[in-house]
């Protein structure tokens, strides 16, 4: 397969490791990045953050017309932007909402996700080790290694 998995994720997770490690850990994003690409065992991935909503809105454009899938930890944005979710939904291949807290077992405020609707799957409170988890399903989704357990 030589069109890119696209990685994406949302604010301040640029900061990752640095605060709050009883809920999200210790990893960085950049350590992150490395188990994403490790995971995909030779696949293309596009990995990337960014604060700015319009900035993934136009990564996800990109990945409509160069991705095989999206796998995406939209972070506060999952529970405010209609656009992201708009975006998402002109994207026909594969999408994994992804975060590494269980979104469900916390305040109200986080269980309301714009996402969920749209995507293929979700994968949520595996801690960073969600990542590459949604690189393994990513890459039986699209064909490139057998679906297993
Ligand atoms: O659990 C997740 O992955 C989240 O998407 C992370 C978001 C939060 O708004 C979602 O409810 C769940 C927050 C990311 C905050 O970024 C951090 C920065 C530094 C250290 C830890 C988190």
């Amino acid at each position: 397969m030589s069109t890119p998995i696209y990685i994406l994720n949302g604010p301040n997770l640029n900061r990752l490791g640095t605060r709050e490690p009883e809920i999200y850990g210790r990893t960085t994003l950049a350590e992150v990045e490395a188990t994403c690409r490790e995971a995909a065992s030779g696949q293309l991935v596009v990995f990337r953050q960014s604060n700015r909503e319009y900035e993934i809105i136009e990564w996800v454009h990109e990945a409509i017309d160069e991705g095989c899938g999206i796998i995406i930890n939209p972070a506060a944005f999952t529970f405010t932007s209609m656009a992201i979710m708009d975006a998402l939904k002109m994207f026909s291949r594969p999408i994994i909402e992804l975060h590494i807290s269980n979104i469900h077992k916390r305040e109200a405020i986080y269980h309301r996700s714009y996402v969920s609707p749209v995507a293929t799957a979700v994968i949520a409170g595996l801690g960073t080790n969600g990542y590459p988890v949604a690189v393994r399903a990513m890459l039986g989704m699209i064909g490139t290694s057998p679906p297993g357990p």
